[in-house]
């Protein structure tokens, strides 16, 4: 089988250093700091945080990187090492769907965090972004670049603002200022993760608790798959699911699936009657039920002692977004499928879906040989050729210089 490379993450001290050199360069002078935020990966609990559902994703090792300094104007200047463009906005004219593209997150997070700046006598700012988040691989590197942008903020314009607040502004960011109209695990992971740990996400009220996940100390490890399988028709298509699940909801009489007794599963999809909302509501109740057990098993014993069961809750968490939810494509799909061949002890897609990356849960000594059968497979299947990555549960957005 054809070589692999499993690709680290930059070290987040250089990476920053790198920015801080990078912020000289752009502007001439020296930053006041540098903040940064991770990607993520969702471990389980896919396609419920709309519906007021429970989540477990950790922040991965790549980060978005703001070297940023506060300036006597209202401008607000941006660069970034990803994009040529020099963006100059006025943040007291900040209007949604204004600013495109990337800028968009950064404009978005400022706008959002409004209510906390309205005592600041001045708004201006010169910020670089350095995103080591892969793109468009489905590791949230908008999330990560909210929130990196949300910690320079916080501390350029000293706004005093608890992590909470900057998730809640980061979300803002994303549904009402750059219109995507997500639900929050991607920005609770990214500001609230703790390094070593899977974070414990109730999306009724943001409320964490941090889980113990240290695969490494335990002879195993997290492969992700980037599938590098085009995004087609993602926002149209997570709109649509949205819907659906809501569907459900009313269905049921609940606000939200959240609010329904699973104990009465089939009692409530009996009262589906079109067949694809009781796919959806299925989906939903279950996953949610999945994270539930997932997070009993780990709070009964550590990974090694449950292995088999853990990763029999992420491939059932597959099939159901296969075929309850039917986000995946088959780019997924046979990433999922190969590395359960080739000996993981669980694998799934991961994020949104439609594209993007798949997780394995492996034994460590294991990382080759499963990444080796899943770039086969896709050879095999004429599929652009994946990306891999070796995940570490890492620290949530902060300071680093
Ligand atoms: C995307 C969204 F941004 C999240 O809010 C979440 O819904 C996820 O898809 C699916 O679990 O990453």
């Amino acid at each position: 089988s054809s070589p692999v490379t499993l690709s680290a993450a930059p070290d987040r001290a250089e990476a920053a250093a790198r920015a801080e050199a990078q912020f000289e360069e752009a502007f001439g002078y020296a930053p006041d700091g540098v903040w940064s935020a991770p990607g993520r990966v969702n471990i389980i609990g896919e396609h419920v945080d709309y519906q007021d559902g429970l989540c477990l994703p950790m922040a991965i090792s790549h980060r978005c990187f703001a070297a940023a300094a506060r300036t006597p104007t209202d401008r607000v200047r941006l660069r970034s090492a990803q994009d040529d463009r020099v963006l100059d906005l006025d943040a007291r004219e900040l209007t949604p769907g204004a600013v495109e593209g990337w800028p968009a997150y950064v404009a978005g997070v400022l706008w959002a965090l409004r209510k906390h700046i309205s005592g600041a006598a001045t708004q201006g700012m010169d910020i670089m972004i350095d995103g080591q988040v892969p793109l468009g691989a489905g590791l949230s590197s908008s999330a990560a670049l909210e929130c990196a942008a949300a910690e320079a903020i916080d501390a350029l314009l000293s706004l005093g603002t608890e992590p909470l607040d900057r998730v809640q502004a980061t979300i803002t960011a994303e549904t009402d200022f750059a219109g995507a109209s997500t639900g929050g695990l991607d920005q609770s992971a990214s500001v609230l993760s703790r390094a070593g740990h899977a974070l414990f996400l109730d999306c009724r009220d943001f409320s964490t608790r941090a889980v113990p996940w240290d695969l490494a100390s335990q002879e195993l490890a997290l492969l992700i798959t980037d599938t590098r399988a085009e995004h087609s028709h993602v926002d149209g298509e997570y709109t649509a699911r949205r819907a659906d699940s809501e569907r459900a909801a009313e269905l049921l009489g609940v606000a939200t699936l959240r609010d329904a007794d699973i104990d009465q599963l089939q009692e409530l999809l009996g009262r589906i009657d079109d067949e694809v909302v009781r796919r959806r509501a299925r989906h939903v109740l279950t996953e949610i039920q999945r994270v539930r057990d997932f997070d009993a098993l780990l709070a009964s014993g550590t990974v090694r002692e449950h292995v088999a069961e853990l990763g029999a809750l992420l491939n059932a968490s597959h099939d159901s977004l296969r075929e309850d939810y039917e986000v995946t494509v088959p780019q997924l799909d046979v990433a999922v499928d190969a590395a359960r061949e080739a000996g993981a002890h669980g694998a799934r897609m991961t994020g949104g879906g439609f594209g993007g990356s798949t997780i394995a849960l492996i034994e460590a000594g294991q990382a080759e040989s499963v990444a080796a059968a899943v770039a086969a497979a896709f050879v095999e299947h004429g599929f652009t050729a994946p990306e891999f990555f070796l995940a570490l549960p890492s620290e949530g957005a902060g300071q680093d210089r």
